[in-house]
């Protein structure tokens, strides 16, 4: 099990206290994703969106990583291959539980960017609408996170670590999102083995050779121990 790539969704910050999107209490029952994770609604009214990222970027700041995301770090800094960590999350836990090897294709709240210029920069705590720009001073900050219809980050690069991943692993994500949602299928597509862990099988868990059904914190930190154990 040379090369593991890693992909991981919302459910495994949920034990940190970060809530999930498709929970019945989770993101998008309280706000309608059209408002808050488009191109349109942040044209529409910048300010409900940026105070939606104002927000979770507070709330980031005031979890912990769990096991999970301390298990992942460990296992980049301990397997004798290679560990790559592909997270649809903004929130920078896997950072902070020692992942070094990671791919945000969704963007993060950590980091702004100009709409105009495509300059990024460190986000202050709490950006408001048509922030200059410290790069070319227009008012066209905007968060550094990737909305529906918008093309994820890096595309091509992922798409090479999955072709050449042995070991596949879909940790806390629903699958309901794509392009993540059709890693699975490029990984197998490369022969790789591949394991989803959730608390249930998700919308595409018949695509998954093998099962770790419970909290991530439990089956993750189990998992790397079994591979560090090889
Ligand atoms: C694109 C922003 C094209 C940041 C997000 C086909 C049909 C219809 C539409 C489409 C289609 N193909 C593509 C699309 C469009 C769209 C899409 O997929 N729509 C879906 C809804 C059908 N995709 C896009 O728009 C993407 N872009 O396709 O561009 C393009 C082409 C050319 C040129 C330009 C563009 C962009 C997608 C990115 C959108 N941004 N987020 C933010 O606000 O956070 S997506 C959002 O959903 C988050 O990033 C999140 O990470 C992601 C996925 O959600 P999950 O992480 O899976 O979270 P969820 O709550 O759903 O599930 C949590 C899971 O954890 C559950 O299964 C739960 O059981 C489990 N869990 C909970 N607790 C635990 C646990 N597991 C283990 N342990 C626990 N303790």
């Amino acid at each position: 099990m040379n090369k593991i790539v890693i992909l991981t969704g919302a459910g495994i910050s949920a034990e940190s206290g970060i809530e999930t999107f498709r929970a019945e209490d989770g993101l998008w029952a309280k706000h309608r994703v059209e408002d808050v994770a488009t191109p349109e609604g942040f044209q529409r009214d910048p300010k409900l969106v940026v105070d939606f990222y104002n927000a979770r970027r507070a709330q980031a700041a005031e979890v912990e990583p769990n096991a999970a995301h301390i298990a992942l770090g460990r296992l980049e800094q301990e397997h004798r291959g290679e560990v790559v960590v592909i997270t649809q999350n903004v929130d920078d836990l896997h950072e902070r539980g020692g992942t070094t090897r990671l791919h945000h294709m969704h963007g993060e709240l950590k980091s702004a960017l100009c709409a105009a210029c495509d300059h990024r920069w460190a986000a202050p705590l709490v950006m408001a609408p048509h922030d200059r720009c410290p790069a070319c001073a227009a008012a066209a900050a905007r968060p550094d996170i990737v909305w529906f219809g918008e093309m994820p980050y890096e595309m091509d690069l992922l798409f090479q670590h999955l072709s050449e991943a042995d070991l596949f692993a879909s940790i806390g994500t629903s699958g309901n999102v794509y392009p993540a949602a059709g890693f699975v299928a490029e990984a197998r597509r490369g022969g790789a083995h591949t394991v989803e862990f959730n608390l249930e099988r998700s919308a595409i868990g018949n695509q998954f050779s093998e099962h770790r059904i419970g909290p991530a914190s439990q089956t993750v930190s189990a998992w790397v121990e079994e591979i560090l154990a090889r």
